[in-house]
């Protein structure tokens, strides 16, 4: 082969990898997330958070229940009694088609949309089943980095360490990404349980981006470049955990994590610790997790083989802008589609017109 024909098959190759369900559904999943973030964007801004929510689950279950798939939630609203849509165990689809395994977080950032504030958006992974965690609704003490950083594990031997001080990793996320320290970006969200995680990380020189919510958004942009994001540190919810290693798959990069019960995380009475202890541990031994500070990588996490995972922007995030509504109803999105059996990454910007003579398509 000449160094001009040399590579040229690369697309038709990474097709040729994608599993049944990237091959059948990775456009659709796009259209789910799409749903939910322009049904919600109509909150934006309205100190509503659970009607922006309860927008984007209706949406997002209405396009879901025409799918042929055997589909079941396994991270979505809640417990059945605490959510009436998507919530965990729910069977969506029409039933006649492959057994998939589903991910949601409507509207992650419920706070965000409602306060039109950066970092909301609509998440939803798909995956064979088995292939998404089944976490509970508890916290993770995450570490999330770019791919580099895992090329730079494999040649040197250096390995990240959850249990290390911010110092020794971000020196190792550093040499990682050829750069100073001082020129790394740490998201962590906003709490009082950060304190000294934040003052650490600030002590070593690197530059703390605190979020007053959604650790997701930030995490799924750790594993791409030009994000302005090199790490993602703290201690978040684990659904959004389960949600960012799908992600992960596809974009390469790691996680590094261990669940906490919030009660614990947050300081709470060792009442409250021992009432969230008993109604937590059991369910964590139903997914077969006996250890609870065992700890959980990517694939731990998201150990399907063929994993699709979609976000849509509702307001502005690391990614992508929100939502615009024009004329007549017409409205744009952006969006980012991966699949990790391909390993095709897509950067989607749909327009959304009902007449074309009454809402011209624009290009910005
Ligand atoms: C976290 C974070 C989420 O909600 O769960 C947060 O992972 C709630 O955390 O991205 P607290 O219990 O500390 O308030 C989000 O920010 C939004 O869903």
């Amino acid at each position: 082969m000449s160094a001009r024909t040399e590579g040229v098959g690369v697309p038709e190759t990474m097709i040729a990898r994608m599993g049944d369900i990237e091959r059948n559904l990775f456009l659709k999943i796009l259209k789910v997330t799409e749903a939910g973030a322009v049904a919600s964007a109509r909150w934006i801004g309205l100190g509503d958070r659970h009607a922006a929510d309860d927008a984007a689950v209706e949406a997002m279950r209405r396009v879901l229940a025409r799918f042929d798939i055997d589909g079941e939630i396994v991270i979505g609203e809640g417990e059945r009694d605490e959510a009436p849509m998507l919530y965990i165990g729910e069977k969506v689809g029409t039933g006649n088609g492959p057994k998939v395994d589903i991910a949601v977080d409507p509207l992650e950032g419920t706070n965000l949309a409602a306060e039109n504030q950066f970092g909301a958006a609509s998440v939803m992974a798909m995956s064979e089943a088995g292939g998404l965690m089944h976490a509970p609704d508890i916290y993770l003490d995450k570490l999330i980095v770019g791919p580099e950083v895992v090329r730079y594990e494999k040649k040197t031997g250096k390995r990240l360490d959850l249990d290390s001080a911010p110092e020794y990793n971000l020196k190792i996320v550093a040499e990682a990404l050829n750069r100073r320290i001082e020129d790394l970006i740490v998201v962590i969200l906003e709490r009082p349980r950060h304190a000294e995680l934040i003052k650490e990380v600030r002590d070593t020189g690197a530059k703390v981006r605190l979020v007053t919510d959604g650790d997701l958004m930030p995490g799924i942009a750790a594993g791409i470049r030009g994000t302005n994001v090199h790490v993602g540190m703290g201690i978040g919810a684990a659904p959004e955990g389960v949600l960012t290693a799908s992600a992960l798959r596809t974009t390469g990069g790691k996680i590094i994590s261990r669940f906490i019960l919030p009660a614990k995380a947050n300081q709470k009475s060792e009442d409250e610790i021992t009432k969230e202890y008993d109604k937590f541990i059991p369910r964590l031994l139903d997914m077969g997790i006996n250890d609870i500070d065992k700890v959980l990588y990517t694939e731990d996490l998201a150990p399907g083989k063929d994993t699709i995972f979609s976000a849509t922007g509702v307001t502005q995030s690391d990614l992508f802008e929100g939502v615009n509504f024009f004329e007549n109803d017409g409205a744009r999105v952006r969006s980012v589609v991966m699949g990790s059996g391909s390993g095709i990454v897509r950067f989607v910007d749909s327009i959304y017109i009902i007449d074309k003579e009454e809402t011209p398509i624009r290009m910005r």
